[in-house]
C-alpha cells in the first residue's frame, strides 16, 4: 500500500481540505434556506463518504455485470425495502444520479421521440427537465406548457384540462421546483386519464412531505413518481424513481442501461442511511415543523407587505414576487442584500416574469434546513422580520449590520453539526 492512500486528506491535498473545512463552517456560520437544500446527518455523510465510491455494479441486486457486489447488493436492497417502506410504492428505482436522471428515465420508458409532454411553465414554478427547449426534454420531445392562474397563483387545473384535450399529450407532468400549494394530483390524473396519457409526478422538493404524510401522496394515483433523495428527505444525494409493477421492468431498463452506467453505491448507501431515518416517527414531527415554519415566515411577509406567490404556502417554500411591493429591487439584488447578512436564499422567477432568469422579480425561501437546526415557529418569526428588514432596505448598512449579527446569534444557537 502507498502512503497515498492512507494520508490524510490534510496532507496529501491540503487546498481541497481546506476549501471543505470553509464549506462547513458556511454551513454552520449561514443559515441556508434555499428550499431545494437541507443538511444530511453524520450519518449520512459517512456512507456517502465509504468504499463504496470505489465499487462498479451495473445491474441490479442479485444480477450485476460485475463481480464482487455482494454488499453494493445489500446496501441497495435495504435502499429498496426502505423507500418501499416509506412511500408505499409497488416498484422502486433508487439508481437515479439525479431528480433529472429519474425524469430522463420515465421519459426514455414511457414515450418515443418526438411524443408530447404537457408541463408547467418554467417561469410558473416548473422545471428544466420538465421539457425547457434549453434541456434535452425540450429537445427531444414536442412539449407544450401549462400555467398558474394569474390572479390566484395556484395551478390552473382547468386550463390544464383543456390543454390536455387540445394538446393530446403523451405524458402529462406534475409536480414543480417553485410551486408553495399541495398539488392535487388525483385532478391532473383525471385530466391524463381523459386522453389516455401517463402521468408523471414528479415530487423532488416534497418526497420529505409525502413520505411523512403531510402532503397528499401520488404513489399509486399517478403512472410514475420520481423525486430527489437530499431535499426534504434528507437522505444521500440523488434521485428515486417509484411505479407500478407493470412498468418496473421499462423504468429498470431505461435507468440502466438506457441513460446511465454503474450506479453510485456510495451515494445509493447515503440513500438506505437517510431512508431509515425518515421511517423514524422524529421525522413525521420534522417534516410537519417545515410545513408550520413555511407558514409563519409566509404570515410574517404578507404582514410587512410582501406580496406571495398563491399568497402563502402549504409546503416548504415561500415565493415572494417583489413587484407590488419593492418595484426597484430585483431577485438578484435581493439575494444578495441576504447573502450579506448570512442568509442564502435563491432569486426566482415569478408568474409573468419579465426580467432574466439571472435577475428575476422574486426569491424562492424555504424551511427545510433551517428546521434542521432546529428552528421552531419563535425562531421563525424573528427571522422572518430579519428577511423583511434586510428587503425593506438593502442599501442601509446599519440594517445589514444589525441583521448580520443577529444570524450570527442564530447559527451559534441552532448549530448543524457543530464543532466547525
Ligand atoms: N436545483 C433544484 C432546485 O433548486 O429546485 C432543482 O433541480
Amino acid at each position: 500500500m502507498t502512503s497515498e492512500l492512507t494520508d490524510p486528506l490534510q496532507e496529501t491535498d491540503p487546498q481541497v481540505r481546506a476549501a471543505l473545512d470553509d464549506e462547513r463552517a458556511r454551513q454552520e456560520s449561514t443559515l441556508g434556506m434555499i428550499a431545494s437544500e437541507n443538511h444530511v446527518s453524520e450519518a449520512v455523510l459517512e456512507a456517502q463518504g465509504s468504499v463504496l465510491t470505489n465499487k462498479y455494479a451495473e445491474g441490479y441486486p442479485g444480477s450485476r455485470y460485475y463481480g464482487g457486489c455482494e454488499y453494493a447488493d445489500e446496501v441497495e436492497r435495504l435502499a429498496i425495502e426502505r423507500a418501499t417502506e416509506l412511500w408505499g410504492a409497488e416498484h422502486v428505482n433508487v439508481q437515479p444520479h439525479s431528480g433529472t436522471q429519474a425524469n430522463m428515465a420515465v421519459y426514455f420508458a414511457a414515450l418515443d421521440p418526438g411524443d408530447r409532454i404537457l408541463s408547467l411553465n418554467l417561469t410558473h414554478g416548473g422545471h428544466l427537465s420538465h421539457g425547457h427547449h434549453v434541456n434535452f426534454s425540450g429537445q427531444l420531445y414536442e412539449v407544450e406548457q401549462y400555467d398558474v392562474d394569474p390572479d390566484s397563483g395556484y395551478i390552473d387545473y382547468e386550463g390544464l384540462r383543456r390543454m390536455t384535450e387540445e394538446f393530446e399529450p403523451d405524458v402529462i407532468v406534475s409536480g414543480f421546483s417553485a410551486y408553495p400549494r399541495e398539488v392535487d394530483f388525483e385532478r391532473v390524473q383525471a385530466a391524463a386519464d381523459d386522453v389516455g396519457a401517463f402521468h408523471l409526478a414528479d415530487i423532488a422538493h416534497i418526497t420529505g412531505l409525502v413520505a411523512a404524510g403531510v402532503h397528499a401522496s401520488p404513489v399509486g394515483v399517478a403512472d410514475f413518481v420520481t423525486g430527489s433523495t437530499h431535499k426534504t428527505v434528507r437522505a444521500g444525494r440523488g434521485g428515486i424513481i417509484m411505479t407500478e409493477e407493470e412498468h418496473a421492468d421499462a423504468v429498470d431498463t431505461a435507468v440502466f442501461p438506457g441513460g446511465q452506467g454503474g450506479p453510485l453505491m456510495h451515494n445509493v448507501a447515503g440513500k438506505a442511511v437517510g431512508f431509515k431515518e425518515a421511517l423514524q416517527p422524529a421525522f413525521v414531527d420534522y417534516a410537519e415543523q417545515v410545513v408550520s415554519n413555511a407558514k409563519t415566515l409566509a404570515g410574517v411577509l404578507r404582514e410587512r407587505g410582501f406580496s406571495l406567490v398563491s399568497g402563502g404556502t402549504d409546503t416548504h417554500l415561500v415565493l415572494v414576487d417583489l413587484r407590488d411591493s419593492h418595484p426597484a429591487l430585483t431577485g438578484a439584488d435581493a439575494e444578495a442584500a441576504l447573502d450579506e447578512v448570512g442568509v442564502v436564499v435563491n432569486k426566482n422567477t415569478v408568474p409573468g416574469e419579465t426580467r432574466s432568469p439571472f435577475v428575476t422579480s422574486g426569491v424562492r425561501i424555504g424551511t427545510p434546513g433551517i428546521t434542521t437546526r432546529g428552528f421552531g415557529e419563535s425562531e421563525t418569526e424573528r427571522l422572518a422580520e430579519l428577511v423583511a428588514d434586510v428587503l425593506d432596505a438593502p442599501d442601509d448598512e446599519a440594517t445589514i449590520d444589525r441583521v448580520g449579527e443577529e444570524v450570527d446569534a442564530l447559527c451559534a444557537d441552532y448549530p448543524v453539526y457543530g464543532g466547525a
